[in-house]
């Protein structure tokens, strides 16, 4: 179908007048394909979902909703994600191409970015973040099902890597042979990490520094991206914070030698994180922040690696090698945290 027909199809699901609207690619997200849509009924996000990572788009939305829900009825002093039904009342509009679309009011007068700007933005990043986990505490696990099994999981995700390297299905394998074996050095950690007994709580499962809106004054307005929200380890959202939001260049950059964490920006963002969840985290998981920083980043360097052998089936790429730089740019920015916590 050609594209102004394919989107009127999609927008009269939504709209009842479609005469006037404007529409713009958005965002920086890897996997869905994100548009910002302007209609005399207000601002949008307007979203086609990938149903090849999350195969189960009903769940994804169920669970958003569920979300929203009780963080209203908790009186939660932030933004929660608000979805446009089909004019037939659906969460989810699964089109005649098999595609899976929503929409979700816009969050107005707000900014992203890529990388952190100021201590004060860290600081109160982590608060935030551990506010909105805080008021997740008392969600009931069982009324979200996961949309992604196995999501964080080193030593899964290791395995995957393990698959696909004597698959070599694009002949990529000699390309990564050094990142192969720094990955492989990190086996014990993984290992040691298994052994670990964290409890499982409600986690975001993604709160890198773009799935957070901010306000002129760089106050978090808003968590957004509540794709992943699901039952896991809350150190993995720790570490992702860290990995996005404490380091000198974002996860695009090919300026490897310049990937570095930030130390000030780190302290900062433990400092607010644990401004809120320092009371109700176990001794087990305040002892262990440091190592779900390594966890998360170690794993991200896995899954980019993943799929550049793999031939850039899962996240979004404009050149061919752009997933093994990702990859060396997760390493890089994990042997510098590792500096840190050994000085
Ligand atoms: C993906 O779509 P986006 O950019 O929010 C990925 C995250 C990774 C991130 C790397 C469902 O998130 O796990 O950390 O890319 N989401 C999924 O930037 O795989
Ligand atoms: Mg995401």
């Amino acid at each position: 179908m050609e594209r102004n027909v394919r989107l009127n199809y999609i927008l009269k699901n939504y709209f009842q007048d479609i005469s006037d609207y404007k529409i713009s690619t958005f965002g920086s997200g890897l996997i869905h394909r994100t548009f910002f849509l302007q209609h005399s009924k207000g601002n949008f996000i307007l979203q086609k979902i990938n149903h090849h990572v999350f195969k189960n788009p009903e769940i994804v939305m169920q669970n958003i909703q569920r979300v929203g829900d009780f963080l209203l009825e908790k009186k939660y002093p932030k933004e929660v994600l608000k979805i446009l039904p089909t004019l037939d009342g659906k969460l989810l509009l699964h089109s005649n191409e098999d595609e899976y679309w929503r929409c979700f009011y816009f969050i107005n007068d707000t900014q992203y970015f890529s990388k952190a700007i100021s201590k004060k933005q860290v600081y109160d990043t982590g608060k935030n973040f551990g506010e909105f986990l805080f008021f997740l505490k008392d969600f009931p696990i069982e009324w979200i099902t996961p949309s992604i099994p196995n999501f964080h999981n080193p030593s899964f995700r290791l395995q995957q890597l393990e698959n696909a390297i004597p698959k070599n299905l694009v002949n990529r394998v000699h390309k990564a042979s050094n990142e192969i074996k720094k990955i492989k050095d990190f086996q014990p950690i993984i290992d040691h990490w298994e052994t670990l007994k964290f409890p499982t709580r409600v986690v975001h499962a993604d709160p890198k520094i773009n799935n957070l809106l901010f306000d002129n004054n760089e106050n978090v307005v808003a968590v957004i991206d509540w794709d992943t929200i699901m039952p896991g380890n809350i150190l993995f959202d720790f570490g992702d914070l860290v990995r996005t939001m404490a380091c000198t260049e974002n996860e695009e950059s090919t300026d490897f030698y310049k990937v570095k964490i930030d130390i000030e920006f780190y302290q900062n963002l433990k400092i607010g994180f644990l401004e809120m969840t320092n009371d109700w985290l176990t001794d087990l998981e305040k002892e262990h922040l440091e190592l779900g920083v390594t966890m998360i980043i170690i794993e991200q360097a896995i899954r980019f690696l993943t799929d550049f052998i793999n031939g850039d089936i899962y996240y979004k790429t404009t050149y061919s090698s752009q997933n093994l730089d990702r990859a060396k740019n997760q390493l890089a920015l994990l042997f510098s945290f590792q500096e840190i916590v050994s000085s």
